[in-house]
């Protein structure tokens, strides 16, 4: 009898220290992919071997090749990370003046506007998929205006035909930022294909990484050349600078990441699909927590899983539920908080001001994205739901 009772507390033992281990355990937001540590040790090999390091390297044309065949596209020029191909995209375009963009983002975004001497416009966003309100763009629009830089947040498809019909009307370039649409398609079609440029992030935080990197979309295989000059100080040959470029060339060690990366990708966007199905099924029914479902005729990627919190209906703060969520050592972010209009080089601008972006000023503050990547367990999923469901 003795015993039993000794073999029952040392199991509650057992099972207690292994919740406060777990509770110890971050729960990031976010983690890497990569690859078997074997095989990448193979690939440095060769590139060791070679003596080639980069400079348009054997696994920078076969990675360039790989993503234009797994994204559907047929111009795809790869970059040191994701705000270079943003700047090249408005160099390569010659765009100047004014150019609508959302506050609602990644400050990379306008900090590339900002870079080119160009005057961001902001625009609020729209509540279904956090990306610039088509309805609200005309009115922005003045003679000075070039171009629409609008973001796919969170791997949403913003209303491209409705942007490109207003780009259309007023004879406007429109360069999206996708950084986030790793995969997405829309109807089959690759998101990438819509407008004139497409840019890409890889840093190690998206569904695809590089651990730096990144990517520039576009249409034809004259510009390719002429963004591959750009990213490469101007070179056109040996001894020719067509054009004051800068140096963004991806190197092969991070080229040969991406190839082997490249290679377990779709398994990784499952595992994320399960996550946010996990997530969708549990907080479906609380009050004042609002989340994306699957769009139809869209595939995916399960980028991030953002809810929203509105404070009356949920009982708590979204600041209040990010702190509790920290404390138990789960991390979500507040992206997109605060809004890039906010910050001190743009909050002058008069497109800046809060009645002008009442959604974007509400959904700031009331996202938080809860942790998702390829590699959370069972238990990191349900650590971060005991959080959050009431
Ligand atoms: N446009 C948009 C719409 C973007 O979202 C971004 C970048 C860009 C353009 C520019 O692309 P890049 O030039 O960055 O390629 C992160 C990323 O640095 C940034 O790439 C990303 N968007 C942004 C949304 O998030 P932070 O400051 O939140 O990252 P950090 O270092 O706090 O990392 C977040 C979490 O990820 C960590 O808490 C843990 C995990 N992590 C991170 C790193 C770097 C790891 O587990 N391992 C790692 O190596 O900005």
């Amino acid at each position: 009898m003795a015993d039993k009772k000794a073999d029952k507390k040392g199991l509650r033992l057992d099972l207690y220290k292994k919740r406060m281990k777990e509770n110890r355990k971050k729960v990031m937001v976010t983690s890497p992919l990569l690859p078997d540590f074997e095989e990448f040790q193979e690939l440095l090999k060769e590139i060791w071997e070679s003596k080639w390091v980069t400079n348009n390297g054997q696994f920078h044309q076969q990675l360039e090749k790989a993503l234009c065949d797994y994204l559907g596209v047929e111009n795809l020029s790869l970059f040191t990370n994701g705000t270079l191909p943003l700047i090249t995209a408005l160099q390569a375009m010659h765009i100047t003046g004014e150019v609508i963009t959302t506050p609602y983002s990644f400050v990379a975004t306008t900090h590339a506007l900002w870079w080119n001497g160009i005057k961001p416009v902001f625009v609020d966003i729209d509540t279904l998929n956090c990306g610039i309100d088509p309805d609200k763009i005309e009115a922005a629009i003045t003679p000075r205006t070039t171009a629409i830089m609008p973001v796919h947040c969170y791997g949403n498809p913003c209303d491209t035909d409705r942007i490109q019909a207003i780009a259309d009307k007023y004879g406007l370039k429109v360069i999206y930022d996708a950084a986030h649409c790793f995969g997405v398609k829309v109807n089959g079609e690759s998101i990438l294909n819509h407008g004139d440029m497409s840019t890409m992030s890889f840093h190690a935080t998206k569904v695809f990484n590089t651990a730096e990197g990144g990517a520039l979309i576009v249409k034809d295989a004259e510009t390719k050349k002429r963004v591959d000059y750009l990213k490469n100080f101007g070179f056109a040959g040996e001894t020719e600078v067509v054009a004051p470029g800068i140096n963004s060339k991806m190197d092969e060690i991070r080229s040969a990441l991406g190839l082997l990366n490249l290679k377990q990708v779709d398994e990784a966007i499952e595992k994320r699909h399960q996550v946010a199905m996990k997530y969708r099924d549990a907080l479906r029914s609380v009050k004042g927590i609002r989340f994306f479902d699957d769009m139809p005729e869209i595939r995916h990627n399960y980028s991030y899983f953002p809810i929203f919190v509105n404070a009356e209906a949920y009982g708590m703060t979204r600041d209040e539920l990010y702190f509790k969520m920290k404390e138990k050592n789960v991390f979500g972010r507040r992206y997109f908080y605060p809004l890039i209009s906010t910050f001190s080089t743009y909050k002058g601008l008069p497109s800046a001001a809060p009645e002008n972006l009442p959604v974007a000023t509400r959904i700031a503050n009331e996202v938080i994205c809860l942790p998702m990547h390829h590699g959370l367990s069972e238990e990191d999923i349900d650590r971060v739901l005991e959080q959050v469901v009431r």
